[in-house]
C-alpha cells in the first residue's frame, strides 16, 4: 500500500470538514535559494492560518508521503542537500526505495487530492517550455492537472515558458483557466503576460461556486489565475533582460529533464540580485491567502 501520513492539525481539519489548503515543497526546495527559503515555508503557512483554514505542505520524507509538515520536516525539505524534485511518475519509486524529496505542482495535486483536499497553492503553473517543438518538454503538470480535481491558485505559469502554447495546451485538456478580478493572464513576475482568459471572477465564493458547479461532472483542475498588482511586479523591461540572459545561459549549460526549471528560476535570482526572488515570494504568499478564502468559502458551501 502507499504510505501516507496526515499531520495531525492536517487530519483534524479534514476529518472535521474544515477548509484545508495544500502547499507545494518544490518551489521552496528547488525553486528559491536556502536560507531563506525556511522562512518562506512557515509564512506560507502562516498566511493560510490568518485567512482561516489550516496549511498541509506536501512532501515525501524517509518513502513517506507527508501531507502537512511539522516544523522540523519543513526545515529538513529545505535544507537537506541534494534532496529530490519528485514528479507525480517519481513519488511511488521515492515510497519504494524510502528515499525523501520535494513534490512539484503535480505530484502535489495528485496527493492533495487523494487526501481530500480540494485547494492548492503555488507560485507557477509549469507548462510548454521555450523550444519544446525540438526537445518535448512539457511539464507534468498539465496533464495531471487535467484529471485531478482541485482547486490551483497561481501568478498563471513561469515567464520562462511558451505562454501562448501552454495555454493552447490547458484548453486542449479542458482545464478552465480563471482570471481573478482580471482577463489577463498573468506572466508570474509580471502582472500581464500579453495574454487573455475567457473568465473571470471577482470572488473566492464565486470561485467555490464554480468549482462545487463541476462536482460529478468535471475530473479537471480549475486554474485560478491571480496576478501581482502593477505597482508590485518586476519590471518588465528588466525581467526581459535577465529572462534572455537566464535562458541562454541554460542552453549554454547543456541542462536537461527536471533540472531546466530550478536552473533557469536560480539564474534569474542571480541576475536580478535577488529581486526575482523577492517577486516570487510575494506573488506566492498572495495565493496562499488567496486560496484560504477560497477553501473557507467553499467549505461553508459543502458544510
Ligand atoms: N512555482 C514557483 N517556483 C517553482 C515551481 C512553481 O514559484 O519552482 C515549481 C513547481 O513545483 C512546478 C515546477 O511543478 O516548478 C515545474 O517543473 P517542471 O517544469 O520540471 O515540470
Ligand atoms: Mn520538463
Amino acid at each position: 500500500m502507499f504510505p501516507i501520513h496526515r499531520h495531525p492539525p492536517v487530519a483534524q481539519a479534514l476529518d472535521e470538514g474544515r477548509p484545508v489548503v495544500a502547499l507545494e515543497s518544490t518551489l521552496l526546495a528547488h525553486g528559491l535559494p536556502r536560507p531563506g527559503n525556511v522562512e518562506t515555508g512557515r509564512e506560507l503557512e502562516d498566511v493560510v492560518r490568518r485567512h482561516g483554514a489550516t496549511p498541509a505542505t506536501i512532501a515525501v520524507l524517509d518513502g513517506v508521503a507527508h501531507i502537512g509538515l511539522s516544523g522540523e520536516e519543513l526545515r529538513r525539505i529545505c535544507s537537506e542537500p541534494d534532496l529530490t524534485k519528485l514528479g507525480l511518475r517519481d513519488v511511488p519509486v521515492a515510497a519504494g526505495l524510502g528515499r525523501s524529496g520535494a513534490t512539484t505542482v503535480a505530484s502535489t495535486a495528485a496527493l492533495a487530492q487523494s487526501a481530500g483536499i480540494s485547494v492548492f497553492a503555488t507560485g507557477g503553473l509549469g507548462g510548454v517550455h521555450r523550444g519544446a517543438r525540438d526537445s518535448f518538454d512539457e511539464s507534468a503538470d498539465l496533464d495531471v492537472l487535467a484529471r485531478t480535481r482541485i482547486v490551483v491558485v497561481c501568478a498563471g505559469v513561469k515567464s520562462i515558458l511558451d505562454i501562448p502554447a501552454t495555454l493552447e495546451r490547458l484548453e486542449t485538456l479542458s482545464v478552465a483557466v480563471i482570471g481573478f478580478q482580471t482577463f489577463a493572464f498573468p506572466g508570474f513576475y509580471v502582472t500581464e503576460s500579453g495574454c487573455t482568459v475567457d473568465w473571470r471572477c471577482e470572488t473566492p465564493e464565486e470561485v467555490a461556486r464554480i468549482f462545487a458547479a463541476a462536482d460529478g461532472f468535471s475530473a479537471a483542475a480549475l486554474v485560478v489565475a491571480n496576478p501581482l498588482p502593477v505597482h508590485r511586479q518586476l519590471d518588465p523591461a528588466l525581467h526581459d533582460t535577465v529572462l534572455g540572459y537566464a535562458l541562454g545561459s541554460a542552453v549554454e549549460a547543456g541542462v536537461t529533464g527536471r533540472d531546466v526549471t530550478p536552473y533557469v528560476l536560480q539564474r534569474l535570482h542571480v541576475a536580478s540580485n535577488g529581486l526575482t526572488q523577492e517577486v516570487n515570494v510575494d506573488l506566492v504568499l498572495r495565493n496562499a491567502a488567496l486560496a484560504a478564502d477560497i477553501a473557507v468559502a467553499y467549505s461553508s458551501m459543502s458544510g
